[in-house]
């Protein structure tokens, strides 16, 4: 099984998959690709039947789309627990998830990631300032103070177990911390950015992290 990814300081969605193939644990290779050029792109449409990553090459098939990559990985490993066991608590992670997998378009233009705006390391960046993008903190602070209210008891995640919900907010946490962004003026009163703090701190992040700042290979 191999998963294709992105240049690891800033592909936020080959960060999600490979998050949540790593909670699932999987045994899994990692392949580096870039699509930085032309040259890079079209070998990687050959790869690729989207030209996009991540991509997972299993049992000699290719699974493309990270929400994909996400549910197969629930199926194939269901004693990872990778979505909520109760149906309705999964029916709202799935909502959450998908909110972001299609939506937040404004903090993806506003807060994009590149060369530029890494989703790792120290580097740090002006706040943006858009109408458009209030809107989707504000979003997205309710969504993180609304989930931890209900579930906190269960654990530090946004459904109390870490859950695929979690894997594709990891990235939006990257970007609220390289863009500085103050989680109070839209509303926080701790709980999300406590949230973000545990996303950024977790293992599996810090582990991407590592081996984006130091180019060594992920296992
Ligand atoms: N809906 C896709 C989006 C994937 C996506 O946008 N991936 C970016 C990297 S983070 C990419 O492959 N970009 C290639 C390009 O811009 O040419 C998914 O969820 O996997």
């Amino acid at each position: 099984m191999e998963l294709l990814i992105g240049p690891r300081t800033y592909s936020t969605w080959s960060l999600r998959g490979w998050l949540v193939l790593k909670a699932a644990g999987a045994d899994f290779a990692v392949r580096d690709v870039r699509y930085d050029t032309p040259a890079h792109k079209a070998a990687l449409m050959a790869l690729s039947p989207s030209g996009f990553v991540p991509v997972l090459k299993v049992d000699g098939e290719t699974i493309w789309d990270t929400l994909s990559i996400a549910e197969w990985a629930a199926e194939r490993y269901p004693k990872a627990g990778l979505w909520p066991a109760d149906p309705m608590t999964r029916a709202l992670a799935r909502s959450a998830t998908a909110e972001m997998h299609s939506g937040f378009t404004a903090l993806r233009t506003f807060c994009s990631t590149g060369p530029d705006h890494p989703m790792v390391g120290d580097a740090r960046a002006e706040t943006p300032s858009d109408p458009a993008l209030d809107r989707d903190l504000a979003r997205i602070v309710a969504l993180f103070r609304q989930m931890r209210g209900r579930f906190g008891a269960a654990g530090p995640w946004l459904f109390g177990r870490w859950s695929i919900a979690d894997a594709f907010y990891t990235p939006v946490a990257a970007r609220i911390r390289h863009f500085q962004i103050d989680l109070g003026a839209y509303g926080d009163d701790g709980a999300a950015t406590a949230y973000v703090e545990a996303l950024l701190a977790h293992p599996h992040f810090r582990e991407w992290e590592a081996t984006a700042l130091g180019g060594t290979p992920l296992d």
